[in-house]
C-alpha cells in the first residue's frame, strides 16, 4: 500500500521537479527506494479534551499514511516547543508539523527549519509571522468564525431580554491564536445588540481547573452573570462545576456557551449545563499527513487549508452523541 503511493509520490515530484525547476526536501524524502518519510511532530501540550482527541488522530494517520512520527509535547510552553522543533532539525527530519501554542516569536527558529530546507506544516493553531515562506501551509479551523458563531447564537437568544445580558468570558490560552481570534469574532458578532455587555473576561488557559478557578472569581465579584462564553469545553465544564459549587443551576441561571464539542462537552450540552456549543475539529491527521506527502513530492499546496465545521444545540448534541468519536 505504502510502496504504492510512494511510487504515486515520486512520479508525482519528478514532474513537479521539472515544472518548478527544483527542490532539496522532495529528493532527499523519496530519493531510498523504501525510505520513509520522517515527520518531526511538537504538539502544544495535553491541556484539553480536544488535545487528545488531536494527538490520537495525528498518531493514527501517520501510521495509516506510512510515515515515521517522531513526537514531542511541550506542556503549553514555547520554549519547549521551540526546543523540540530545534532536535527535529538536528535529527534532520523530512518534514516538521507544529500547533504554536502561541502566535508570536517564531521567526528566528523557523528561518533555521527553512535553511536546514526542512519544510514546516502549521496545524491547529497560526503564527504572525509577516515571511509566509517560512512554512509551506497552515491546516486548522477559523477560529474567528467560531467566536462569531457563538455570538450570533446568543443574538438571537437574547432577543426577548429587556435588561442587559451580562457576560463573562473564560479566554483560552493568552496570546494564542484561537483565544485571540475566538474573543474577536464573538465581540464583532454581539455589537449588533447593545445589551449585550462583557463584564469580565479572563484566562482558563484551555483547562478544566482554570475554568473552574476563573468562574469562581466572576461569581465572587459579579452578583449578576447571565452567561458565560468560555473558549473551550474543558473551560465550559470547569465553570459548570463552580457554577454549582455556588449553589446555582448551569444552563438555566447562567448560560454556557463553549467551543470544541467533544464528548465531555456534548455530554454537558445534551444534559442542559451547557447551551450551545460551537464545533471545532481536532481530527486534523488525516489530512495533515496528505499535505506532508505532497509538500515533500514538491506539489503545490494552498497557504491554507480550513477545517468544516458545525454548530450544536442541545437537542442536536443528543442526537450526535451516540456516534460521537471523541
Ligand atoms: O479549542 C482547545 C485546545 O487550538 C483549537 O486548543 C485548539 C484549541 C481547542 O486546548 O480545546
Amino acid at each position: 500500500m505504502f510502496k504504492k503511493s510512494l511510487v504515486a509520490v515520486m512520479a508525482a515530484s519528478a514532474i513537479a521537479l521539472t515544472a518548478c525547476g527544483g527542490g532539496g526536501q522532495a529528493a532527499s524524502s523519496t530519493g531510498g527506494a523504501d525510505k520513509k518519510i520522517v515527520m518531526g511532530f511538537a504538539q502544544v501540550g495535553a491541556e484539553s479534551g480536544w488535545r487528545s482527541a488531536n494527538t490520537k488522530s495525528v498518531q493514527e494517520s501517520a501510521k495509516e499514511a506510512g510515515i515515521d512520527l517522531k513526537f514531542s509535547d511541550a506542556q503549553q510552553k514555547q520554549e519547549n516547543q521551540i526546543k523540540a522543533i530545534r532536535s527535529y532539525i538536528q535529527q534532520k527530519v523530512d518534514v516538521i508539523a507544529f500547533s504554536p501554542v502561541v502566535e508570536s516569536g517564531w521567526d528566528t527558529v523557523l528561518k533555521e527549519a527553512k535553511d536546514a530546507k526542512i519544510p514546516v506544516i502549521l496545524t491547529d493553531r497560526a503564527v504572525d509571522s509577516a515571511d509566509k515562506s517560512l512554512y509551506k501551509t497552515f491546516l486548522g479551523s477559523d477560529f474567528v468564525l467560531e467566536g462569531k458563531k457563538a455570538g450570533e447564537w446568543l443574538v438571537g437568544e437574547s432577543k426577548a431580554a429587556t435588561d442587559t445580558v451580562n457576560i463573562v468570558e473564560i479566554q483560552g490560552t493568552t496570546g494564542s491564536a484561537p483565544a485571540n481570534d475566538r474573543k474577536e469574532g464573538f465581540e464583532a458578532a454581539i455589537k449588533a445588540d447593545p445589551k449585550l455587555k462583557i463584564i469580565a473576561s479572563q484566562s482558563g488557559d484551555f483547562t478544566r481547573s482554570g475554568g473552574k478557578q476563573v468562574m469562581e472569581a466572576f461569581l465572587k465579584n459579579n452578583p449578576d452573570i447571565d452567561v458565560v462564553f468560555a473558549h473551550n469545553d474543558d473551560e465550559g465544564l470547569g465553570a459548570i462545576e463552580a457554577i454549582e459549587a455556588a449553589g446555582k443551576v448551569p444552563g438555566k441561571d447562567i448560560k454556557i456557551i463553549t467551543i470544541d464539542a467533544v464528548k465531555d462537552g456534548m455530554t454537558a450540552l445534551s444534559a442542559g449545563k451547557i447551551n450551545y456549543i460551537v464545533e471545532c475539529s481536532p481530527l486534523l491527521g488525516t489530512q495533515l499527513m496528505d499535505l506532508a506527502k505532497k509538500v515533500l513530492a514538491g506539489e503545490t499546496v494552498p497557504e491554507r487549508v480550513v477545517t468544516e465545521e458545525t454548530t450544536f444545540t442541545q437537542e442536536q448534541a443528543t442526537k450526535a452523541l451516540p456516534t460521537r468519536q471523541y
